[in-house]
């Protein structure tokens, strides 16, 4: 088992908090109306957002780890996910913009002075290997991607902070497919972690998982893989989907990702089509489909892994094509029982697309660099990969520090995520990380790839 990383000191733990900040305050850095306005009932307004990681700083670090008395005891209510669905929030007494800023920057010169004062070697849980900077840096940048959804729901142009990534593996004239596969040889491994000091109460306890030999995908799987799952009637097909799933695209008349259009069609993203222009990637093709992003049109890229895919839509793909998704455990096997898997070291930039460098995933093939020990790439940034598994305790869960985390999530109603988006900052992602959603969810930067058993 790899040795723990050293416990992160106090410099890095403010560079940390404050490239977290820099985030939020990058994606709030827009007209009040923007920030005020519900752009989705799937969303919080983003005035919430920006409020709600100010509060969780203040519940945690200032009075759970601090013993400060409250600032603002009478918003806890409102900055409460739990009392208050996301489709309400806009109609709560909310901080408006400048009163929002206000408040979390208060509470952030009250954190940096707990953490001038706290002993990491102190052997209470919250503060030892300063796990509670941990938990709100994780939380932050958890909350920041959240924004970036809404941003891409809202359809606004702007903020799309656009940069150069990496080209995608050389491909065959008129070839759009990238199915290739690697081998996970049968055998036990550790799964989870006890070593990592930031990681989440569900990513523990480490233990060992014994599998059977499989396959899985190489690279996640592309628009192009997926343009041929539509063309092929994949949609219409009920022989590939899940009873649930199948009901649900029907009733909803969905036939493609989320912000996806063909050609002259006038589905949610044609409305946008004032915005069209060719992003200089019309080469790359598209087949006539055009996506929107961050109100943007443009041709669909036939190499980037695809996204705004729901799960029913993952699992309908992999039984077309013979396959299957990985459960959970195959998934982090493919990584070799490291924090990432090319080793224990943070991600450069040439290993993984992430922290949105570029608003998008890196083209499939972009980041030989980055492969695991099986020869597995991209499995960490470009896009959440979708997984068969519920999202379940691991054998001796203990919930830590509060059951709303974690532990109320738990049964047969959210699946498991792996591996963090091109929209995930490198701090709040390792190859033990989990995350989950409903089965029916799109608007997160969700795609997946495919296994299959030995054999
Ligand atoms: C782990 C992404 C499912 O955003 O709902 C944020 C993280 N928990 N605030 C979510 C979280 C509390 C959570 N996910
Ligand atoms: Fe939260």
């Amino acid at each position: 088992h790899a040795p723990p990383p050293p416990a992160a000191g106090k410099e890095l733990i403010a560079t940390e908090l404050a490239a977290a900040r820099a985030r939020s305050l990058a994606y709030t850095d827009v007209e009040d109306d923007l920030l005020v306005r519900q752009h989705s009932p799937l969303m919080s307004p983003l005035v919430w957002d920006l409020a709600h990681v100010g509060n969780y700083e203040e519940l945690w670090v200032l009075r759970a780890a601090g013993g400060i008395t409250p600032l603002r005891p009478e918003i806890d209510d409102i900055y409460d996910a739990f009392k208050h669905p996301r489709k309400d929030r806009p109609s709560l007494p909310l901080l408006g913009p400048a009163e929002a800023r206000r408040y979390i920057s208060g509470v952030r010169g009250r954190v940096l002075d707990v953490l001038d004062a706290v002993d990491l070697e102190d052997p209470d849980p919250l503060r030892a290997g300063g796990f509670v900077f941990g938990l709100v840096v994780q939380h932050e940048h958890q909350h920041d991607e959240t924004m970036l959804a809404t941003l891409q729901l809202s359809g606004e142009p702007g903020l799309i902070r656009d940069g150069e990534l990496p080209p995608g593996r050389a491909q065959e004239a008129g070839e759009t497919r990238s199915e290739d596969e690697v081998f996970v040889r049968p055998g036990p491994f550790f799964m989870g972690t006890d070593a990592l000091p930031w990681a989440y109460d569900n990513e523990r306890p480490s233990h060992l998982v014994d599998l059977p030999g499989y396959w899985i995908d190489r690279w996640p799987v592309s628009n192009g893989d997926y343009l041929a799952f539509i063309a092929d009637g994949g949609y219409d097909d009920p022989r590939w989907w899940r009873p649930e799933g199948w009901e649900w695209v029907r009733q909803k008349g969905i036939h493609a990702p989320l912000f996806w259009t063909r050609d002259g069609a006038e589905g949610d993203a044609g409305r946008h089509i004032g915005h069209r222009g060719n992003g200089g990637r019309r080469a790359a093709g598209g087949d006539g489909w055009w996506r929107r992003r961050f109100g943007r049109m443009e041709p669909v890229p036939l190499d980037e892994p695809v996204q705004h895919v729901s799960w029913y839509e993952a699992d309908a793909y992999a039984r077309w094509a013979g396959k299957r998704l990985p459960t959970e455990a195959e998934w982090e096997k493919a990584c070799g029982g490291r924090r990432f898997p090319w080793g224990d070291a943070d991600p450069r930039p040439d290993q993984a697309n992430l922290g949105h460098r570029a608003a998008r995933p890196a083209p499939v093939g972009a980041y030989p660099a980055g492969a695991g020990p099986y020869g597995a790439e991209q499995m960490i940034g470009d896009v959440w990969e979708w997984t068969s598994s519920w999202f379940q305790p691991y054998p001796g869960f203990r919930s830590f520090p509060y059951p709303e985390y974690s532990e109320v999530f738990f049964g047969e109603t959210y699946r498991v995520l792996r591996g963090g988006s091109w929209a995930t900052h490198p701090t709040a992602i390792r190859t033990t990380f989990r995350n989950w959603d409903y089965p029916i969810r799109r608007q997160i930067f969700a795609g997946f790839r495919c296994a299959r058993a030995a054999g």
